[in-house]
């Protein structure tokens, strides 16, 4: 209806999120969502945009680029933005917040995939550098923006609500105060790791960002026990336990409105090491890994430590999230149009390695034979706890193999560098190796001296072990790319 009354945007800040009638502008519209707000199914983060435009958000969430969601919008309806704060029929962009202005500096020499949001690998000299990775340089794996700090940091509260219904909540202070603290050594993969090998290897674009081998890092997380805090907030831990509670899911929802949720069996178990986190390698969580709260799911997925942890939900079903339903879930390399409900969502992760790594050296004689020095350094990771047991590596392509050795972080021999907190293996392994590349391993190539291709694969307790290629593996999110770690090396290039 053009007879609408027409507003300046200085008059929709005033309906912000705190205020008793938030609007929103979407395109030059505005509308008086304050009825929405309750029915919204994203919950009210929708709030976010109040006394704004909704659009950068619907660039975020782009679930809501659909008619049926512009249908729904159209009926709150109230005005238009007055002609003199339109560009090009649009709010001027400087007159429009942008979602990520509060989002925290970073270290520049992350390896940033995306800005916006924020998305960085552990730039590969510091990969294996150290077994635990520094704060600045984890890698940061952002769907939206990073939460504002709240005011006092002790008095963030986390909800905690049982399959009856009732809610306990605690602060982040009743949390340091009134349980046990406790310490687990744990890597967080991201699903996406590798996936430009995977596209690369597969010859076949895989969807997501083309993670090279710094999405996964490994830190010491101090926090409370998950299963202390279910049993405090009145859960019947054993039933969970069991596995006779109606509760069958554990989901957990960050304040920027991410979600994910575990099984009930992992949540409870008491060598599950499950941690509401606030320290990371004895520093306050950074802001870009969860401040002042997150989840810690050792051995699975790093999509299941929810940052900016604000409510726990038992429900007899998995998070109804995007990310837990439509997402992190894999299929067959023939499955381009999937059906996300006949998949069960990524847990625990398999078995990976890398090469993060390599020095070629002096060139010596081998039994007769020239051959050139090389130190290979990596990472080997499997997920649920299980050990990496070896690390196997080719100079030749994988015709011939060798085992590398594994650093002696974790145990307790001499020489340990790093002790490990918790019941699994949930730590990464950090290997070495130094051998001798036979000359005949250089292929000859125009305008190259010579490359040769290294490879690494890894085995866990379990004897699983990595698949050869990438083609076998290839789904079409690019998610679980474990795949032997192929890395052509040029001598004297
Ligand atoms: N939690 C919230 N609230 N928001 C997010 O975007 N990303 C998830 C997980 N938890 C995410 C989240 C994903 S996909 C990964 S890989 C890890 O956080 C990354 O954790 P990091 O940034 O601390 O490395
Ligand atoms: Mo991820």
């Amino acid at each position: 209806d053009p007879g609408l009354p027409r507003f300046r945007i200085a008059e929709v800040r005033k309906h912000h999120g705190q205020s008793p009638h938030p609007w929103v502008i979407h395109d030059d519209k505005v509308y008086d969502i304050t009825d929405w707000i309750a029915a919204h199914p994203g919950g009210d983060v929708i709030l976010r945009a109040a006394g704004g435009s909704i659009d950068p958000y619907w660039d975020i969430f782009t679930i809501h680029k659909a008619d049926y969601v512009y249908d729904i919008l159209a009926q709150y309806h109230i005005g238009f933005i007055d002609a003199a704060d339109l560009v090009d029929g649009r709010p001027a962009q400087e007159q429009i917040e942008d979602p990520f202005s509060d989002d925290p500096d970073r270290n520049p020499a992350l390896i940033t995939m995306t800005a916006k949001p924020r998305n960085a690998e552990t730039p590969t000299d510091a990969m294996t550098a150290d077994f635990l990775t520094p704060n600045d340089l984890f890698y940061v794996r952002n769907h939206m923006w990073v939460p504002a700090v709240p005011d006092d940091p002790g008095k963030h509260t986390l909800t905690v609500e049982l399959d009856d219904g009732t809610t306990k909540e605690y602060t982040l202070d009743d949390l340091k105060t009134r349980f046990r603290a406790h310490k687990v050594t744990a890597a967080l993969q991201c699903s996406g790791n590798r996936r430009k090998h995977m596209s690369e290897g597969a010859g076949r674009k895989a969807n997501g960002l083309p993670w090279n081998v710094g999405a996964i890092s490994n830190a010491s997380w101090e926090g409370v026990l998950l299963s202390d805090v279910l049993a405090d907030a009145g859960f019947d831990v054993a039933s969970g336990l069991a596995g006779t509670s109606e509760a069958k899911h554990v989901q957990f929802s960050g304040l920027e409105a991410y979600g994910a949720s575990i099984p009930m069996k992992k949540a409870v178990d008491p060598q599950g090491d499950v941690l509401l986190a606030y320290g990371m390698n004895g520093q306050p969580l950074p802001r870009d890994h969860g401040f002042p709260l997150r989840a810690i799911v050792p051995g699975h997925v790093a999509a299941r430590s929810v940052k900016w942890l604000s409510h726990i939900t038992l429900s007899d079903e998995e998070s109804l999230s995007q990310w837990q339903r439509r997402d992190y879930k894999c299929f067959g390399p023939n499955q381009t149009h999937v059906d996300w409900e006949t998949a069960p969502a990524i847990q625990e992760m398999p078995v990976q390695s890398a090469i993060t790594g390599c020095k070629l050296g002096e060139w010596t004689r081998t039994q007769g034979k020239l051959a050139q020095k090389a130190v290979l350094s990596g990472y080997a990771y499997s997920g649920g706890g299980r050990a990496i047991v070896r690390v196997d590596v080719s100079l030749d392509g994988g015709k011939s193999w060798c085992q590398a050795k594994i650093l002696p972080d974790c145990t307790t021999s001499d020489g340990a560098s790093s002790p490990c907190f918790g019941h699994g293996s949930w730590a990464w392994r950090r290997w070495r190796y130094d051998g001798l590349v036979p000359v005949d391993a250089f292929k000859q190539v125009p305008d190259k001296k010579g490359t040769a291709t290294f490879v690494v694969k890894a085995t866990d307790e379990s004897y699983n072990t990595q698949p050869e290629s990438h083609a076998a593996t290839w789904n079409l999110r690019g998610n679980l790319a474990t795949a032997w770690h192929r890395l052509d090396v040029c001598s004297d290039c």
